[in-house]
């Protein structure tokens, strides 16, 4: 075998953020930038030796520009450091919930998965890079922790120098003494979602002239919407609309929501619209979820998804429990505290819920940015909460618009928006969150109209399985009536900071409850407004998404 030892110095910038590595694609082109954080994350998973023996790694990413190129570094330096056998979804592709189904399903060591998910793609776009560990999860924040440390003391990596694998071709290929086996990105998923769901009635209730859309937004669900929705269910062709995976998405913002899906938007909102439609986003772990004419916010989707969890032959038996994210609403509490199960709060990223599911306390899990799973897998799964939704109306026979007022009128509504202030200087941004720590200090009793302020925090998570803290996770003022407003600077994005501003107003009342979440929560965006002063410091009038 033809190992190379390569010097190099350590980039210093290789800090994984809420989800994994992510930089611009030209980031990534630097010369050893890959390469040195590979071999941080090979150092750390495998004590600074070579591989156990015997192991599986699986390896896969979303399609985006530079995916492929990244994959065959990684092929060779898996070899290099003594790994028996790698799984490659063909083509590269593997969705990241499809990773995750992968890596449970072969008892895997771990993964790398190769995405910067809902950011841009292509050779001007963003470029992302994760490591998952056997449970099939992200890896937690003290292995992050480590792969960051590690990359700053790298002074080489090893490499073994061959031909690029051939990644279309099915089946195992030689790489030094390792073993490559190119796999169906598919096929394990589609099982593994089959065994969940009722996919009779939901053949059924699409064959009745149930009418749907699925925009897979040129990102990696296309294959795996297309095999399942437009295959083992029967909707007609052209049901799963951008399809086919592009390496710069189209052009387009693979993010699942009202505003970059417009194209669905404009579909589920316009004459004639189908009675459902849902995106995912680059990587496949977002859903969104649209009636006809109507949007169902994430928070929203949860709930519903546990309040009639028993509707699916999977979740027959009922739920251990659910966790959210701290700026998720409130809603799923109320579905777990009539349910008796309990409900935890972690911080943003999927990466705390694993814990949580391995030791059996949750089955659901959600976040309010467009994710929802549960322990099936241990990623946030798009594909999976589309088909929750569709086995829970070919049960319940009632439109996504009926579901949800009857939701509301019997859990009440946790009236919710998130505003992102998104590629914002980083001082105007770090300005914004130093003001609020400031004006929330000593804020508790001050009254803001009909909102008085309970207390205020930086939101901390002690984990209750390992005991792990993790501090300054979201500054959180919390009103007496259970309303809330929390500012976070996102840890994904590549430009600049992005601050995001989460809004909660909880309305009890059926006759005021289907007013518009913008209008229900004008006061409380005002009062955000006051306490950060974010419109005088950004000099920006309006948010940049609002969902
Ligand atoms: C965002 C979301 C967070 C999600 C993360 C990864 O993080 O807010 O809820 O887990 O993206 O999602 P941030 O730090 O930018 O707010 V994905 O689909 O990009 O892997
Ligand atoms: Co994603």
């Amino acid at each position: 075998m033809n190992i190379r030892n390569v010097t190099t110095t350590p980039f210093g910038d290789q800090k994984p953020g809420t989800s994994g590595l992510r930089k611009k694609v030209a980031a990534f082109q630097v010369p050893h930038y890959l390469e040195n954080f590979v071999q941080a994350v090979f150092d750390t998973i495998f004590d600074n030796g070579p591989a156990p023996a015997g192991i599986t790694l699986v390896v896969g990413g979303d399609g985006r520009y530079y995916n492929r190129q990244a994959i065959q570094v990684i092929l060779r330096m898996a070899a290099a450091t003594g790994v028996a056998r790698v799984l490659v979804g063909q083509g590269g592709i593997l969705s990241t919930p499809a990773a995750s189904c992968v890596i449970r399903k072969y008892q895997a060591f771990g993964g790398l998965i190769l995405s910067a998910s809902h950011n841009p793609g292509g050779p001007e776009g963003d470029f992302g890079i994760k490591y998952n560990t056997g449970n099939g999860g992200p890896a937690p924040e003290k292995v992050t922790d480590a792969i960051f440390a590690r990359s700053k003391l790298l002074s080489a990596y090893r490499i073994f120098d061959a031909a690029d694998i051939d990644l279309d071709r099915i089946g195992g290929q030689a790489l030094g003494g390792m073993t490559v086996e190119v796999i169906d990105p598919v096929a394990d998923y589609a099982g593994l979602m089959e065994s969940l769901f009722d996919f009779a009635a939901i053949r059924e209730l699409i064959a009745g002239g149930f009418e749907l859309c699925f925009d897979a937004m040129h990102a990696v669900t296309g294959p795996y919407a297309r095999e399942i929705i437009e295959g083992r269910l029967g909707a007609p062709a052209g049901t799963v609309i951008n399809g086919v995976p592009l390496e710069d998405f189209g052009g387009g913002h693979p993010d699942p929501n009202l505003t970059y899906a417009h194209e669905l938007v404009e579909i589920m909102f316009g004459a004639d619209a189908p009675d459902f439609g849902a995106a995912s986003d680059g990587d496949g772990d977002r859903n969104m979820v649209l009636g006809r004419g109507f949007f169902v916010t994430p928070s929203d989707s949860l709930a519903v998804i546990a309040a009639n969890a028993t509707l699916a032959p999977g979740y027959a038996k009922g739920i251990a429990g659910i966790a959210r994210s701290m700026p998720t609403s409130a809603a799923a509490d109320r579905v777990a505290h009539k349910l008796g199960v309990p409900c935890y709060e972690t911080p943003t990223g999927w990466k705390f819920f694993g814990n949580l599911m391995d030791a059996g306390k949750v089955t659901l899990c959600g976040e309010e940015s467009f994710g929802t799973g549960s322990s099936h897998v241990r990623e946030k799964d798009g594909l999976w909460a589309v088909l929750f939704w569709l086995n829970i109306l070919a049960k319940r026979r009632q439109s996504v618009e009926a579901i949800l007022h009857a939701h509301w009128a019997e859990y009440g509504r946790n009236v919710y928006s998130r505003h992102d202030h998104e590629a914002m200087p980083t001082e105007v941004a770090n300005g914004i969150m130093a003001q609020v720590r400031t004006r929330c200090a000593g804020l508790a009793g001050a009254s803001f109209g009909r909102y008085t302020v309970k207390f205020c925090d930086d939101f901390a998570y002690t984990d209750p399985v390992d005991g792990s803290v993790s501090t300054g996770q979201g500054l959180r003022v919390v009103f007496e009536d259970g309303s809330r407003i929390v500012f976070r600077l996102s840890g994904t994005g590549t430009e600049g900071a992005t601050v995001r501003l989460y809004l909660e107003a909880f309305d009890a009342d059926p006759a005021t409850q289907r007013i518009d979440a913008q209008l229900a929560l004008a006061e409380l965006i005002a009062i955000a407004d006051d306490i950060s002063q974010l419109k005088a410091r950004s000099g920006r009038e309006r948010p940049t998404v609002i969902t």
